[in-house]
């Protein structure tokens, strides 16, 4: 920038800081910024190589943003600048920071908007990005706008279904060492399943040698392995949408997340992830990062690990002629199998025929229960029919329109009915009934369990309203029968009792030891083994949508999938009229199933040589849901532009390699900053996929994210008229009653406060925009920054930001002349108050920022601003420290003064101020005179700030003072703090 770009203080525009003159600073700044390319960082190798990739690295990430055409408001870019502050200020430390923004660009809004407009998805959100890059850049947020990537970008495609082809590619041998060290169980590609399957090591389904099946059931097999994988599955299916749903976004009361459309489930073949082979991984690596527990505990519980057993029961009579079929249960409490009274079978059980509303049979004559109800079946149990089969019926079809939460809603009245057919318990050979009630889950365990109502609540509720037998197995150890099985099920620990066959008793035994013994009971009769069980479910990763990534698969006239060569990559989108999913007819739910990639024909259908002579080929018609994008993002900002490889190895192991020496063994980015509310999926989803990278060689950290910060909210208050309506809340004013409290008007009328989101309905939304206009980005910046800690929700209030103004104002002023324009700090060196203040405010201020506590650093700020603003003349020393450390929060018009005190370049690289003179930080201290009776006996250094009580302990034993007594007591002390003690004695 020359001296005639920069603004100048003439007579006609006198150089008061004002918003227009922050504008002016402020966007020929960014301007230089981006010529100059200041913020570039440097990989070792490739493209963006450069020299300091030499110094020490620091990746620092946000959660990228959905470019929505809604637009930011002030609290969109909390994160962002906490981050730029933290980007900033670690450059200044000497570190190469890896700084950026992309955007998650497919999804849903743009697509519903092409439905109903017919414009492309790409145009509106292309659109919608260049909006949020304006707002952002006027910001001055410090990335490196090179390695900014789109999801959308058809390079960023590729490498999304070149990942893709991988899992595709592999599956997860339990006996591979992990590279990590940490155990067994990795991604291997799936040449080596073929060469164990070939040699027996792992088995085939049906036990036939490899050798003796077909191609086809061969490719079925390796299928059935493979991380991704198709399912005939239950799914989420919501018409509103057109499109299938993961559980994860379907809300508690059954409902989309997105939109609040009605859910419904459905079978259809779909693709999946099989991220349930990562369960334990994904469990016990959240050790080796460094998140915050309460991330940590949501994604354990999200997982839900439970340990336990699968016992199998004999079923009489079940299936053709009467044969003995086996039902599974699974148990978290084998050690109660004494006490199991009866079984209960999801409705959705294939004991009881196929799945209801799934297009298959549900009417009485497929279920494969008796004929009649078995003797001594009590009317209850018969839920009002004359034979089993109707009753079942009746059941499962009312079963089906009940949503998962109420379903797992524990104060719910259970119901069910018996199914006239009988379980054999293996412990005692007794005979149970089996129910069908829907509190048992289809998608958990085996979909079946053994109720043990003495033991279980849920069981016990059953029991009671259908009288069931309730048999105690344990109770408290110093009274274990003194239990009152009438009032509710005992759930906790104590000793078993009645818990003995001929070959094995409980009796005595703790909760633990007896599930152990049974459990090995179970495994030595064969009729049972330990078993771990998951509450997460594979990945349902189809949606039947247009603006996604195509998978990068055909099928074959046989029903087969084939990966694409990767050579053939991308597979880009076809171009449409209609992007919409077929409409939606509720009586016929197959036909609604069609995605809009089906009706590209032309896309569709392909002539291709795969290796077998040139065939047709079908293309999937099924996107990636948006969630394959931000799986793995962070790694392209590392090599944006490399043709041959996702990332280089040598890049990747310099910005996000394990530094087991610093303490971090899993590597990942050194901080991602974003939203708690992607405290499961988002970082569960790509958790997933880069472990596989990483087992797979392709990248050395074995977790995306090292550390984990997750920023508050910005809330704001909104008003509402004696109607009820909201008013506009810019427009409201604020005055103090007689009682001194505040009171609220609009248009002279009163209005009552209330707290919330920020939102176009409650008419409270303050845009970047307005703030830049009304006082510049920095002044918002710093208001941002200084509204309270950064982990916490704060109130905005547009009113205080021009608080933070002020401290700019000052800062300017200590500085420049207003009038003059001219630089008028003083040459000499500052005075001895002030060099220790400044000595202060460095230690402290690089403490805050390191401990990302940026408001505190801010109020230190202001402290030092001030003591100079006192000043007669302002010294060069102390106001250079002190812009250099409120650079990382006001960086434009820090710029702008570091120039004009006749620096040449950007401070974007200067070193954070130390404290060069130790002595300055130890603290000043005072002469305390202590006399007695009037008279000196004593002196004390003493610090300045002590405190009354300590100073009269310090006094009361100086030994000048102790002589003086000479062992009287003391009538009365007169502390005056800090410089004189004055002690009476009797
Ligand atoms: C017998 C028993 C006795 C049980 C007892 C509990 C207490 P967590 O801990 O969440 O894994 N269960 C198993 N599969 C189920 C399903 N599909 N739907 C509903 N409930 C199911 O819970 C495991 C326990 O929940 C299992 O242990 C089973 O009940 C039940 F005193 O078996 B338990």
């Amino acid at each position: 920038m020359t001296e005639n770009q920069t603004p100048q203080g003439d007579d006609a525009m006198p150089m008061r800081y004002t918003a227009a003159l922050a504008e002016t600073i402020e966007t020929s700044w960014q301007d230089r910024w981006e010529a100059e390319g200041t913020f570039h960082s440097d990989n070792p190798v490739g493209a963006l190589a450069g020299p300091r990739a030499a110094e020490d690295k620091f990746f620092l990430l946000d959660m990228f943003p959905y470019p929505s055409g809604k637009g930011l408001h002030v609290g969109h870019p909390l994160g962002y600048i906490a981050t730029d502050v933290v980007a900033r200020f670690t450059r200044m430390t000497g570190r190469n920071v890896l700084y950026t923004m992309g955007y998650d660009a497919f999804g849903l809004p743009a697509e519903q908007y092409a439905v109903a407009t017919g414009q492309h998805p790409r145009v509106s959100t292309e659109a919608n990005i260049a909006t949020m890059r304006r707002q952002l850049r006027r910001l001055g947020l410090s990335h490196d706008p090179r390695r900014s990537i789109q999801t959308i970008d058809t390079d960023y495609v590729r490498w999304t279904q070149w990942i893709f082809l991988k899992i595709f590619g592999s599956w997860f041998d339990p006996a591979a060492p992990r590279r990590d060290g940490r155990g067994r169980g990795a991604a291997r590609p799936v040449s080596e399943l073929v060469d164990k399957l070939k040699s027996g090591e792992v088995p085939t389904p049906d036990g036939r040698s490899w050798a003796e099946l077909s191609a086809g059931e061969r490719a079925d097999v390796i299928d059935s392995h493979r991380l991704a994988y198709v399912s005939s599955a239950p799914v989420n299916w919501c018409p509103g949408l057109g499109t299938v749903l993961a559980n994860e976004e379907v809300t508690a009361e059954g409902r989309s997340e997105r939109g609040n459309f009605p859910v419904f489930k459905r079978n259809l073949r779909q693709w999946m992830m099989r991220i349930t082979a990562y369960a334990d991984r994904l469990v016990a690596d959240l050790d080796t990062v460094d998140w915050p527990e309460k991330v940590k505990l949501m994604q354990r519980n999200w997982i839900g690990r439970s340990e336990g057993a699968e016992v199998d029961f004999a079923v009489e009579g079940a299936g053709a002629g009467g044969a003995v079929t086996t039902l599974t249960v699974y148990t978290t409490r084998p050690d109660t199998l004494f006490g199991a009274t009866f079984m209960v079978v999801a409705p959705e059980h294939p004991l009881l025929g196929g799945l209801p509303g799934a297009g298959v049979d549900n009417d009485a004559a497929a279920l494969a229960v008796p004929a009649a109800w078995p003797e001594g079946t009590r009317e209850a149990w018969k839920g009002g029919h004359a034979t089993p089969g109707p009753a079942v019926a009746d059941y499962r079809a009312v079963a089906a329109g009940a949503t998962q939460a109420e379903r797992t809603d524990e104060s719910r009245a259970k119901t069910g009915v018996f199914t006239g057919l009988f379980g054999v318990n293996p412990v005692n050979g007794q005979r149970v009934p089996i129910f069908v009630a829907d509190y048992v889950l289809m998608g958990y365990g085996t979909g079946a369990i053994m109720a043990v109502p003495a033991h279980d609540d849920r069981d016990w509720a059953f029991a009671r309203a259908y009288d069931l037998d309730i048999v105690q197995t344990i109770g408290p150890a110093d009274d274990p029968r003194g239990v009152d099985l009438a009032a509710g099920a005992f759930t906790g620990d104590g000793v078993a009792v009645d818990c003995a066959n001929e070959e094995i008793s409980l009796n005595g035994m703790s909760k633990e030891e007896a599930k152990t013994a049974m459990t090995a009971w179970l495994e030595s009769k064969g009729a049972g083994r330990g078993a771990v069980t998951y509450r997460l479910r594979d990945w349902l990763f189809s949606r039947q949508r247009y603006w996604g990534e195509p998978f990068p698969v055909v099928w074959d006239e046989d029903g087969h999938a084939h990966a694409l060569p990767e050579t053939s990559l991308p597979v880009e989108l076809p171009e449409v009229s209609d992007y919409s999913p077929r409409s939606y007819d509720p009586d016929d739910a197959a036909s609604s199933l069609q995605p809009p990639l089906g009706k590209a024909k032309d896309w569709v259908e392909v002539e291709l040589d795969l290796g077998e002579g040139r065939r047709t080929y079908y293309r999937e018609t099924n996107t990636m849901p948006q969630w394959a994008g931000s799986c793995w993002y962070e790694l392209r900002y590392i090599d944006p532009t490399d043709e041959d490889a996702l990332v280089d190895p040598a890049n990747e192991a310099y910005w996000m390699g394990p530094r087991p020496e610093a303490g971090n063994v899993s590597g990942g980015t050194d901080l991602y900053v974003g939203g708690v509310e992607h405290a499961v999926l988002h970082l569960l989803y790509s958790r997933f996929w880069h472990k596989v990278l990483f087992d797979l060689g392709i990248v050395s950290s074995s977790e995306p994210y090292h550390r984990l910060f997750n920023q508050g909210y910005v809330q704001a208050y909104a008003y509402t008229d004696s109607r009820g309506q909201y008013v506009p809340a810019d427009e409201v004013e604020e005055s103090s009653a007689g009682d001194g409290s505040a009171v609220f008007t609009w248009r002279g009328r009163p209005v009552a406060r209330e707290y919330g989101k920020m939102g176009k309905s409650l008419k409270n939304i303050v845009t970047p925009d307005d703030m830049y206009a009304a006082y510049g980005a920095d002044t918002f910046r710093v208001y941002e920054m200084s509204m309270g800690p950064l982990d916490q929700d704060r109130p905005w209030d547009t009113r205080a930001v021009a608080g933070s103004q002020r401290f700019l104002q000052r800062l300017w002023r200590n500085v420049v002349d207003e009038t003059t324009g001219e630089t008028i700090v003083s040459e000499e060196s500052a005075d001895e108050e002030t060099r220790r203040l400044v000595a202060r405010t460095v230690v402290g201020v690089r403490e805050d920022y390191e401990g990302m506590r940026l408001n505190t650093a801010i109020a230190k700020l202001i402290v030092l601003n001030n003591h100079l603003t006192g000043l007669k003349k302002v010294p060069r020393e102390a106001v250079e420290a002190l812009t250099l450390m409120t650079s990382p929060v006001a960086p434009h018009i820090s710029e702008e003064i570091w120039r004009r005190l006749g620096h040449e370049h950007s401070l974007a690289y200067e070193d954070f101020p130390e404290v060069a003179d130790e002595s300055l930080l130890v603290a000043e201290s005072v002469t305390c005179v202590v006399q007695v009776k009037g008279k000196v006996r004593d002196r004390l250094e003493v610090d300045p700030g002590i405190d009354a009580a300590e100073l009269e302990r310090l006094a009361l034993a100086a030994p000048g003072v102790v002589r003086a007594l000479d062992g009287r007591d003391v009538r009365k002390v007169i502390v005056k703090a800090p410089r004189l003690v004055s002690v009476v004695p009797q």
